[in-house]
Parts: structure tokens; C-alpha cells; sequence
């Protein structure tokens, strides 16, 4: 495969299939990606999310819609000790923040070295002199460091969707230490906001001695690693399309109906203790309480699909939001109305679409989140004349972009219980100005732009 410049190779855990993204049920970041590997030419590698009994690196080539995808198959050990394991019970908790729920284990760690020495020596043949290489998120931190020791010298870029933890929450981790130094391997390591950077660079400096030069460029003995900060975006103008759609319509007409003239307020998220929801059930209680005149004239959507559920602590917070949503219905609730209606399950990206447009308000306040794309989907699907308004959290990174939201404190019930009722009562000319706001670095900091900026880093190392 030598021979041809600048081809992209994508690495990631899971690779998001072209056809889906054709059919419009795909996130922004697929569809930004699958984009620039139907531009440069290049492959997207990942786990097939099948386990064979025994490893074997035989690689899974598609082509579809212009796009190489290479997947491959892991044992089941792989998957308990790598992504159950070290990816989602040690690195994902510890990485927002919860030390309480994060577990270390050594067979943890043994796994994901070894899922990322596999990845390495099975991607390694479909690299190709001159390729960009993009590795992404935290379940493949080493794979930089495994490949140099295959020989590969090309532009290594990786990138960090989720928050970096402060440096004495890291220095839990018991290997913290190999674990960042193998970030040096890499050319260029972006990360969504300044705070996430700073992070990493105190960790860097303090912790291993690494000295910061000019325009980001941090040295540790031999090797000097770039880093920056590209907060990924939407597909703003996909996303206003598919807010219009008649699928999008139907979500919205049918929504309005049982509302009965109430407001809607919605949440989406991935079912995860990141996304703070029992505070948000908590919150949302304690403005039926202190509102009683607005009781009866709103209601509240969760969407929450589970996600991880293999791991314990997922199952916790679903047992848990099954509690506190049936005990907030239970107090409030009258024959015609349902202060909370929570479902666990996904929709079609339109139909979600049409869901935002319809809610008044929107609740995205996560404990601590890398980005937060729901955020921005929110405001990309709202009615330029009478749009809604964004109660977003100042820990999710989102908050350094999207200033003209209400921005709020996860953790007070009374700060976000104030807000909802600020966004309700909100008059439509501050409603707008907001708005506009919003949408404007929406559409200015898109997925695109957040893809440009990462690869131009890389390509200029
Ligand atoms: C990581 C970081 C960072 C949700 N429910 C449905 C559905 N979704 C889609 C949303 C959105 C996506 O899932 C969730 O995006 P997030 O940004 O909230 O979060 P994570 O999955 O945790 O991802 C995060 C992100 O990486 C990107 O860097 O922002 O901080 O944790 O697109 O729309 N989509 C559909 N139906 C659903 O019911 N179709």
C-alpha cells in the first residue's frame, strides 16, 4: 500500500460502518470522517464488536460508499478485560472524576496492553509510507508507542473524546505513568477545551518533567508531542436539514399532541452515570416544588438508551433512575398528567430531531463530559422564530463554546430548578438573541472545521 501520500488511516475501537452513515443514523463524527477517507483515500480500522475463540488477525476489508473499513474479531477475554475492563471500569470513571466507582485490576490492564499490541500488529500491513495516521479516545492511549516499536514512522495524531482527569485524581491510576509517557509516540494529541489541555500539561510538566515550548509543542527526553485543543462539532447544516424532515415533522406533530399545550423539556443521553440524571430528576423535582403554578403546565422527556450494559455500575444507574423517576411520578403525577415520562430506548437521528424542535427546554447537564454533542444538536434543530432555550452544564466542555446558554451547576437542585423556570418563562426576543448565538459557532466550529484543524495540526508537525 506504499507509494501514495497522505492516505488517512483511521484507528478507533468500533468502526462506524458507511452504509449506516448513508442512511442518516449516524452521529457527526462518523459522517466527518468517513468524508475526509472518501477525500484522501485511507481506512478505517477497529474492532468488528464480534469475538472469535481464539485471536487470529484476520482482517475483515469492506468497501462501501468509497470508504475502506478494516475490522477485526477479539477473543472474549479481550473484550472483558480490555473494553469492560480497563476501558470502561478503570479509565472511563476515572477519567470523569469518579474514583468511587473506578476499579483497578491488574488482568484490567494486561488486556488492554495486549488489545493494543493486537490492534497494532494487525493494522500495521495496511499503513502505507506517507499515511496520516488518526487513533482516537481512551481505549487506545498506547497504540502510538506499539506501533513505533513495529517500525512505523509516519505522523501518529491521537485524540481524546473525553475530559482529562486533574493530576491527583490520575495519580490513582496505578500506571498512570507509562500510560501518559506512551502519549509521546504520538505527533500531534488534541483534546475539546482549554481545561482538558491544561490538565494534561500540569500532569506533564509536574508529574514527568516534560518542558512546554512554543505553539504547544511539549518535550520529554527525545520525543516532543504537540498539543492542542479542537472542540469536535456537529453537522450543523445536516442536522437543520434533518430538523426539517418529514420524519423530524412527524416526531414534532405527534409530540405536540400529547402534549396537550404543555411544555415540553427533554434530555438525551446515553444511559451513563457521566450524564448526572438522577441531579437532573432531583433538580427538575425541586422546580415542580418550588413552582407549584407551573406544575400541570410542563413535562419532562428522558430518552436514555442503555449503553455498557455488561458493566455493574451501569446497571446500578439504571436501577436507580427507574427509583427516582417512579418516585417523582408517583408524588406528582394526576389522572391526565406525567411529570416525567423516561424511556430506555433509542429513536431514528430524524425522529430525535423533530424531538428537540418540539421541547421548550432542554436539560444537558452532565457531572463531567469531554464535548457533548447533544448540546449542539439541540440548538441546530430549533425553529429560527420561535426557538427553545439550552440549560447546559458548566462541567461538560460544550460550556467553553456555548456562553449563551444557561449555563448551571449540575450539582444545585435550586441553581438548575431556577433555570428551568428562567427558560420557561423566558420572552422570545431573549429567546432569539441566544439562540443566534448559539448557532452561530455551531455552524462555525462544525465537525469539519474540528477535523481540519486536527489533520492541518498533523500534517504541519
Ligand atoms: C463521547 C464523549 C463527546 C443519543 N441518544 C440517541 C442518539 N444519541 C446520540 C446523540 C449524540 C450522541 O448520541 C451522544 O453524544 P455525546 O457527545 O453526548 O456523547 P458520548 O457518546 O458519551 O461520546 C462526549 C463525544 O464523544 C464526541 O467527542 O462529545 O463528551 O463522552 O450524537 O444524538 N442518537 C439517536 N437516537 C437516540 O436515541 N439516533
Amino acid at each position: 500500500m506504499s507509494g501514495r501520500t497522505s492516505r488517512l488511516v483511521v484507528i478507533s475501537n468500533r468502526v462506524q460502518s458507511p452504509k449506516a452513515a448513508s442512511g442518516g443514523n449516524q452521529g457527526g463524527l462518523a459522517v466527518a470522517l468517513l468524508a475526509a477517507l472518501r477525500e484522501k483515500g485511507g481506512v478505517w480500522f477497529g474492532w468488528s464488536g464480534e469475538t472469535v475463540e481464539s485471536f487470529t488477525g484476520a482482517i475483515d476489508l469492506q468497501q462501501a460508499g468509497g470508504v475502506a473499513t478494516a475490522t477485526v474479531d477479539l477473543e472474549p477475554q479481550d473484550v472483558d478485560e480490555y473494553y469492560n475492563g480497563y476501558a470502561n471500569r478503570s479509565l472511563w470513571p476515572l477519567f470523569h472524576d469518579r474514583i468511587d466507582l473506578t476499579r483497578f485490576e491488574r488482568d484490567f490492564e494486561g488486556g488492554y496492553l495486549r488489545v493494543n499490541r493486537r490492534f497494532a500488529t494487525t493494522v500495521r500491513p495496511l499503513i502505507g509510507e506517507g499515511d496520516l495516521v488518526w487513533v482516537h479516545d481512551y481505549h487506545l492511549i498506547p497504540l502510538g508507542r506499539e506501533l513505533r516499536r513495529l517500525g512505523v514512522a509516519n505522523r501518529l495524531g491521537f485524540f481524546l473524546h473525553i475530559p482529562w482527569p486533574p493530576t491527583r485524581i490520575l495519580m490513582s491510576l496505578p500506571s498512570h505513568e507509562p500510560l501518559v509517557r506512551s502519549l509521546f509516540d504520538y505527533d500531534v494529541v488534541g483534546f475539546h477545551t482549554q481545561d482538558w489541555l491544561d490538565a494534561f500539561l500540569h500532569y506533564v510538566t509536574r508529574q514527568l518533567g516534560a518542558e512546554l515550548g512554543e505553539n504547544g509543542i511539549v518535550t520529554l527526553g527525545e520525543r516532543s508531542v504537540r498539543a492542542i485543543v479542537a472542540p469536535i462539532g456537529i453537522d450543523a447544516g445536516e442536522f437543520e436539514t434533518a430538523a426539517r424532515s418529514e420524519q423530524a415533522k412527524f416526531a414534532h406533530d405527534r409530540m405536540h399532541m400529547s402534549a396537550t399545550g404543555r411544555s415540553m423539556i427533554v434530555g438525551v443521553d446515553r444511559l451513563d452515570y457521566s450524564k448526572g440524571l438522577p441531579e437532573r430528576f432531583g433538580s427538575y423535582e425541586r422546580f415542580l416544588t418550588q413552582h407549584p403554578d407551573l406544575q400541570g403546565l410542563v413535562y419532562m422527556l428522558q430518552i436514555a438508551p442503555p449503553s455498557r450494559e455488561k458493566v455493574d455500575t451501569y446497571q446500578a444507574i439504571r436501577a436507580e433512575l427507574d427509583a427516582v423517576s417512579g418516585r417523582i411520578n408517583g408524588e406528582f403525577a394526576d389522572i391526565d398528567w406525567v411529570p416525567i415520562r423516561y424511556v430506555n430506548k433509542g429513536y431514528p437521528r430524524d425522529e430525535l430531531a423533530g424531538i428537540y424542535r418540539a421541547a421548550r427546554v432542554a436539560l444537558v447537564t452532565p457531572l463531567r463530559d469531554g464535548m457533548n454533542l447533544v448540546a449542539k444538536e439541540y440548538v441546530a434543530a430549533q425553529d429560527p422564530d420561535d426557538p427553545g432555550v439550552l440549560v447546559l452544564s458548566i462541567f461538560a466542555g460544550a460550556a467553553a463554546q456555548l456562553t449563551a446558554a444557561l449555563l448551571v451547576n449540575p450539582y444545585s437542585a435550586d441553581e438548575v430548578a431556577d433555570a428551568i423556570a428562567l427558560a420557561l418563562r423566558m420572552p422570545r426576543e431573549e429567546r432569539v438573541r441566544r439562540w443566534r448565538a448559539l448557532l452561530d459557532n455551531i455552524r462555525r466550529e462544525d465537525v469539519f472545521w474540528w477535523r481540519d484543524r486536527f489533520l492541518g495540526a498533523l500534517e504541519q508537525h
